[in-house]
């Protein structure tokens, strides 16, 4: 009778902590995703499904060429237009689905929208304009290592040309023309991307890096490919509760110039209209800072596991291959859920 008294508070005891343990394990850290704008990293397990929407806004001022700045006067000496500013915005609606422990499925579909602001020699400003369907990325992530507080995956994508290649806008020069490259929604080619991600988990903090590369394959419709890309992405996070967490990362960038040319744009190429028709002035090297603050709801309700995040990014160095315009910086917010 005693030992039964004693048993039930014991028992009572043990069913706690054990719950208390099982409900530690499905509190959700801030820091088990990394900053907002890297893509791919992380991994699900079986039969998980997760949905996330992305606006991510890059804003572009001014002209460089190599590290050195530009004025608009020098770029009108050698051309008849001077890009001044240049705005994209894009929306992105991923969903990921795990039909294994290993292998984690993607699917991303983009819209853009991109305005470019230009001057010629008499002072007179234009805007174009461009939005649609960018390209649609599909990818597979495969789980190589787990070790202790350490995850390995393989990162596989392959990126449909839904983008169009042919956007079209009104300009001095007459109605309804083919806009540059950079005014473009999509690569116009099969893209493969081909990745590696390491994330370490701590209690209170993360790392994480993931490398990234980015192969055009063949060439378009209009008879280029954009150049390959390669990009390495370190970060580290600091989680300030079980809920907030804040990121720093470096992303160091390669992009090749485009191979190829579009005869459309050969004209004025040829005519030096603008340092923004010439193919071979697409390509640099980044070195970008990004920081940002990840959330996941822990509450009781409706809104629970669901992430929120920010991250803003501007380039600390920037080398560009020929004349182009240079980065401002670049902000992205997203809201993840899993399920
Ligand atoms: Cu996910």
């Amino acid at each position: 009778m005693k030992r039964k008294s004693l048993m039930k508070p014991l028992m009572a005891a043990l069913a706690f902590s054990v719950s208390a343990q099982a409900h530690e394990g499905s509190t959700h850290n801030a820091n088990t995703h990394a900053p907002i704008g890297v893509m791919g990293d992380h991994t699900h397990n079986q039969d998980e499904f997760m949905m996330s929407y992305r606006f991510m806004n890059m804003a572009m001022s001014g002209m460089g060429s190599g590290s050195q700045n530009l004025s608009t006067e020098q770029v009108l000496n050698d051309y008849m237009m001077a890009p001044i500013e240049m705005d994209m915005n894009m929306h992105m609606l991923g969903f990921m689905y795990a039909p294994t422990d290993r292998l984690t499925l993607m699917a991303m579909i983009n819209h853009s929208e991109k305005e470019m602001t230009m001057e010629n020699r008499m002072g007179m400003q234009f805007r174009t304009q461009s939005s649609g369907s960018a390209d649609t990325k599909l990818g597979a992530l495969y789980r190589l290592k787990n070790w202790g507080n350490n995850r390995l995956h393989l990162n596989m994508g392959l990126s449909l040309p839904t983008g169009s290649i042919n956007t079209k806008d009104d300009t001095p020069m007459g109605e309804n023309m083919i806009l540059p490259y950079g005014m473009r929604l999509g690569s116009g080619t099969y893209d493969v991307n081909v990745g590696l991600t390491w994330n370490q988990y701590h209690e209170t903090h993360a790392f994480g890096a993931q490398i990234m590369s980015t192969y055009r394959t063949g060439e378009n419709d209009a008879n280029y490919r954009l150049g390959h890309e390669s990009q390495l992405h370190a970060w580290a996070s600091k989680n300030l509760s079980n809920s907030w967490s804040l990121s720093a990362r470096l992303e160091a960038k390669n992009r090749q110039s485009i191979k190829g040319s579009d005869a459309r744009l050969m004209m004025m190429a040829n005519t030096n209209m603008t340092p923004a028709t010439n193919a071979d002035f697409s390509g640099g090297n980044w070195l970008n800072l990004g920081l940002g603050v990840n959330f996941i709801s822990n509450s009781a309700g409706a809104f629970n596991g669901h992430r929120v995040a920010f991250e803003y990014k501007v380039p600390l160095l920037e080398d560009l291959a020929g004349i182009q315009m240079q980065n401002d910086g670049m902000w992205t917010i997203g809201w993840q859920k899993a399920f």
